[in-house]
């Protein structure tokens, strides 16, 4: 096992009697007192980014990209540290696509926000008349984040906000507060005091971060639910907003497939962080003549998969984060069963290994309708469906009000893009899912959310655009 001894962890925590206790997902130990901040500390905290913003802006693009990179730097000679940190809070497997892959995106996309040109647009030049879009910006940033990828979606906020020129108070989850205040404190080390603030608080501070009349931008991913509050809340300062609400995205598997060639990916399309991923999938639907195949090639990958302890090499699937998710993918799975979905891996929970276990599952033979279906279930249970015609997947597909990815499955190229072109999502992927690239922009549709991530769309999503015309 990986030691845990950790100057980072010894920095950001807090006495016992100052603090709120953390547990290790895995064996729920306590790993540190997290600090308890108050409202008069929120607004300190918006306040001190409110008069670090003009000179942060000032620095200029090439400074603070120059800074962003040093900070990406930082972050991979930390990395190990940071990765047992988010390994034990989270529960994240420090192998597979798990917490040090977490980490190692975390400097990629930090460099990407540092590096991705943005000039101003000219947008008429005609000779005669010249008009141009330069892009300033916005001031005060309030980052909102899960606790499913705590330090990667952290970065995914803070760092094109920082590019930017703009300052940022960042609110992670009552979850995972460590993860963040270790992230955060890497990013201080070169960062002027106040560019960057944590506020580690609950979801009523939350609620007032959102309503601060010195916050100019929420970036928020979380439920739907809270992502309706915030819009509600934004009324009172015309807080600019980018929300990632969450999904429950469809995969279809079209006739013909390759079902050796896509096995694997479909596997960790599914389960990556144990099911716990905004843009994993989430609803399989799988055409009658490859059906049989499809549900045996995951049954037996997940029956096989190693899952326990993140710290234990080898491990490459961790427990669910918290109570609540562990009941709501036990409720979700019982439900299929009482439906008469056939449960063919899994089903269960697996306490040898902890209490919030819970084996991957796969239900075959269920219908759409069924609360596994319909709902989100965020953990290790994925429904297979069985369809005969393509337009009928599609619809089905369709039919969530959730459209965050979807992905389509087949040896066909061109067959497969006409289906992703009638898939309603922010993103289709063929023959992967979930794959993300900081160079392409990631967001939502319908309940999902709205507003862009990354690359150069995600830069001007927290940019004030501002014409100069002559
Ligand atoms: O999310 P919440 P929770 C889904 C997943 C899960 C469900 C609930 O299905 O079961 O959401 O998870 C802060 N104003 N996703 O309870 O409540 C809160 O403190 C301002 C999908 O964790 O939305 C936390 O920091 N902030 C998702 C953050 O919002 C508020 C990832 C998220 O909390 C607030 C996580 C308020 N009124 C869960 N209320 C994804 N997109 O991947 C809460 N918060």
């Amino acid at each position: 096992m990986t030691t845990t001894t950790s100057t980072i962890l010894e920095s950001i925590t807090v006495p016992a009697d100052h603090g709120r206790a953390i547990p290790d997902a895995a064996t729920r130990e306590t790993i540190g007192h997290a600090p308890v901040h108050d409202p008069a500390h929120l607004d300190t905290l918006v306040r001190r980014a409110r008069s670090a913003q003009p000179a942060w802006a000032a620095l200029g693009h090439e400074e603070r990209s120059r800074v962003l990179n040093a900070i990406a730097t930082e972050i991979e000679a930390s990395a190990e540290e940071l990765a047992v940190i988010l390994s034990r809070e989270q529960g994240k497997p420090l192998d597979g696509p798990n917490a040090r892959f977490e980490i190692g995106a975390a400097a990629v996309w930090t460099r990407s926000a540092a590096d991705i040109p943005l000039e101003p647009e000219v947008v008429v030049d005609d000779g005669g008349q010249r008009a141009e879009v330069h892009h300033d910006p916005l001031g005060v940033v309030a980052a909102i984040g899960p606790w499913n990828w705590p330090v990667m979606i952290a970065v995914w906020q803070i760092a094109p906000a920082l590019r930017m020129g703009n300052t940022v108070v960042l609110k992670p989850s009552e979850y995972t507060p460590l993860s963040v205040l270790a992230l955060a404190e890497v990013y201080n080390r070169h960062l002027p005091e106040g560019v960057l603030s944590v506020i580690v608080a609950d979801r009523g501070i939350g609620s007032a971060l959102t309503k601060h009349p010195d916050v100019d931008k929420i970036m928020f991913t979380g439920s739907t639910a809270t992502g309706r509050r915030i819009v509600e809340a934004s009324a009172s300062n015309l807080a600019r907003l980018t929300l990632e609400l969450g999904g429950n995205d469809a995969g279809i598997v079209l006739p013909g497939a390759d079902v050796a060639a896509i096995a694997d990916d479909l596997f960790w399309g599914i389960f990556i962080n144990t099911g716990q991923t905004c843009a994993a999938l989430k609803r399989l639907y799988v055409h009658d003549s490859v059906y049989d195949e499809v549900v045996d090639a995951l049954a037996e990958r997940a029956r096989t998969m190693p899952m326990g302890n993140g710290l234990v090499p080898g491990n490459v699937l961790g427990p669910l984060q918290n109570q609540q998710q562990f009941d709501i993918v036990s409720r979700l799975v019982e439900d299929a069963r009482a439906a008469g979905g056939r449960v063919v891996a899994g089903g269960e929970p697996a306490p040898e290994l902890g209490p919030l276990f819970y084996r991957a599952t796969v239900v075959a033979d269920v219908e759409d309708g069924t609360s596994l279906v319909d709902e989100e279930q965020f953990g290790p249970a994925i429904p297979v469906l069985r369809y005969h015609e393509v337009d009928d997947a599609v619809r089905r597909a369709n039919a969530s009000e959730q459209g965050l990815g979807a992905s389509v499955w087949s040896a066909d190229r061109d067959e497969a893009l006409a289906v992703a072109k009638r898939l309603a999502a922010g993103t289709v992927w063929i023959n992967k899912h979930g794959t993300l690239d900081p160079r392409v922009p990631f967001g939502g549709t319908k309940a999902s959310g709205y507003g862009q991530e990354f690359g150069v769309a995600g830069l001007k999503a927290v940019a004030a655009p501002k014409v100069i015309a002559y």
